[in-house]
C-alpha cells in the first residue's frame, strides 16, 4: 500500500471534496495533481477507485498553508479535478469549498480561535483576492451545529458568513473584460462577466429553451451543449482566459425570469455539465448582471433598489442569495455571501 496522506473531507456549501495542508502533498505540481487524480479516482465517470462522486461538485480540492501575507491568516489553493478526464486545473476559484478553509485551519492549528466567533482571513490563490469567513467557534472550538440552511443541502448547520474583497476582475483583469455590456456570438447576445468567477450570461429562451428544465434534461440535451461550447470557445479570448478548450472556465449561465421570491433563474453549465444549484463566486457575478444597465440579464430580472443588496439567484434547487454592496456611483465596493459546511471525515487517504 502506498503511503497515506491526511486529509479532511467536507462539504463546503453545495461542494464536497477533500482539504490537504500544503505541506502534506508533493510539493512538484505534476505530482501533487497526478496524487490527487488517484485520491479522486480519475479519470473514471463513477471515480469508482477513489474519494470522487463522479460530478464535478464532489471532485474538488482545497489546499491550505500558513500565510505570510499581511492582514492573512492561511492562503487558499482550490483545484478542480476533473472526473472523466485525468485533468487538475487551478483556473478557477469555488467559494462552496471556501466554506470549509476557515474551520479546516482551526482545527489543524493554522489559526487560533476566538469564543464566540473567529474571523479567519483568507489569500484565495487562484485569482489574487482576499475573503473573510466567519466560523463559529463557542469556548475556542469549532462548531458545525446551527440553524442556518442552504437550498441545496438537506437540514442545518452553523452559519458561515463570507466576505469578498476585490474580486471585480479577479480572472478576467475587469469585470467587463470586452467593455461591453452586450456581445453578440453566434448571433446571441451575451453579457460577459467576472465579478469573482468568469461567467457567461444568456437568455435561455434564445435557446429555444424556458430556463426551468431540470439538470438532467439539460444534460441530456446534446444541441444546447454544443451550442453552448461554440460560444464558450469564442469568449474565452475575449474574456482574456486565452484558450479555454481544456479549462473549466468561462461557466455558461443560462437565464429566465425568477419564480419566486428572486431576482433571475438561472441554469449554469460549469462548463459541460449542469450545476445543481449555481457556485458562489458565479452566483456573485450573475447578480452583479442583474444589476448591469444593458446587460442580457437587466431586463428580464426583477429590478431592486438601494446599495447593500441581497440578490436571490435562483436554480432548481432554490435560490442563492448574493450580497453586492455598490457605491452611489453603481461602483461594487464588497460582495458576500452566507454558506455552511461541516466535517465530514478526518484521517488518512490512500493515493
Ligand atoms: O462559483 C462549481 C461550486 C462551484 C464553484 C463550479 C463555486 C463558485 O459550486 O464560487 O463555488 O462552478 O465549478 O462549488
Amino acid at each position: 500500500m502506498s503511503e497515506g496522506i491526511a486529509c479532511t473531507w467536507m462539504r463546503g456549501g453545495t461542494s464536497k471534496g477533500g482539504f490537504f495542508l500544503a505541506d502534506d502533498l508533493p510539493a512538484n505540481e505534476k505530482d501533487r495533481d497526478n496524487t490527487l487524480l488517484r485520491i479522486m479516482g480519475s479519470p473514471d465517470s463513477r471515480q469508482i477507485d477513489g474519494m470522487g462522486g463522479g460530478d464535478p461538485l464532489t471532485s474538488k480540492v482545497a489546499i491550505v498553508s500558513p500565510s505570510t501575507r499581511d492582514n492573512i491568516d492561511v492562503d487558499y489553493l482550490f483545484l478542480q479535478v476533473f472526473v472523466d478526464e485525468a485533468r487538475v486545473t487551478d483556473a478557477q476559484g469555488c467559494g462552496n469549498m471556501l466554506a470549509g478553509v476557515g474551520s479546516f485551519a482551526i482545527e489543524r492549528g493554522l489559526v487560533k480561535a476566538e469564543h464566540g466567533t473567529t474571523g479567519v482571513r483568507i489569500y484565495l490563490c487562484n485569482t489574487d483576492s482576499e475573503a473573510v469567513a466567519t466560523i463559529s467557534t463557542p469556548n475556542g472550538i469549532v462548531d458545525y451545529t446551527g440553524d442556518a440552511r442552504i437550498d441545496g443541502v438537506p437540514g442545518s448547520s452553523a452559519a458561515v458568513p463570507l466576505s469578498f474583497k476585490d474580486i471585480a476582475g479577479a480572472n478576467c483583469g475587469t469585470l467587463l473584460p470586452t467593455g461591453n455590456t452586450v456581445d453578440t456570438v453566434d448571433d446571441v447576445p451575451v453579457t460577459l462577466i467576472d465579478n469573482g468567477m468568469p461567467t457567461v450570461l444568456l437568455r435561455a429562451s434564445d435557446f429555444g429553451i424556458t430556463g426551468y428544465e431540470t439538470r438532467e434534461e439539460l444534460d441530456a440535451n446534446d444541441a444546447l451543449k454544443a451550442k453552448l461550447e461554440s460560444i464558450r470557445l469564442q469568449v474565452g479570448p475575449l474574456m482574456n482566459l486565452g484558450d479555454v478548450t481544456d479549462k473549466s472556465v468561462p461557466k455558461m449561465t443560462l437565464l429566465a425570469p425568477a419564480k419566486n421570491e428572486g431576482v433571475i433563474m438561472t441554469r449554469t453549465f460549469i462548463p459541460h455539465r449542469c450545476h445543481a444549484t449555481i457556485g458562489v463566486f458565479c452566483a456573485i457575478s450573475v447578480a452583479t448582471g442583474c444589476l448591469l444597465e444593458g446587460s442580457v440579464a437587466e431586463p428580464i430580472a426583477t429590478p431592486t433598489k438601494g446599495t447593500s443588496r441581497v440578490l436571490g439567484v435562483e436554480h432548481e434547487l432554490g435560490s442563492t442569495s448574493a450580497i453586492v454592496e455598490l457605491d452611489e456611483h453603481g461602483e461594487i465596493l464588497s460582495a458576500g455571501m452566507l454558506r455552511t459546511a461541516r466535517k465530514l471525515f478526518e484521517g488518512t487517504v490512500y493515493p
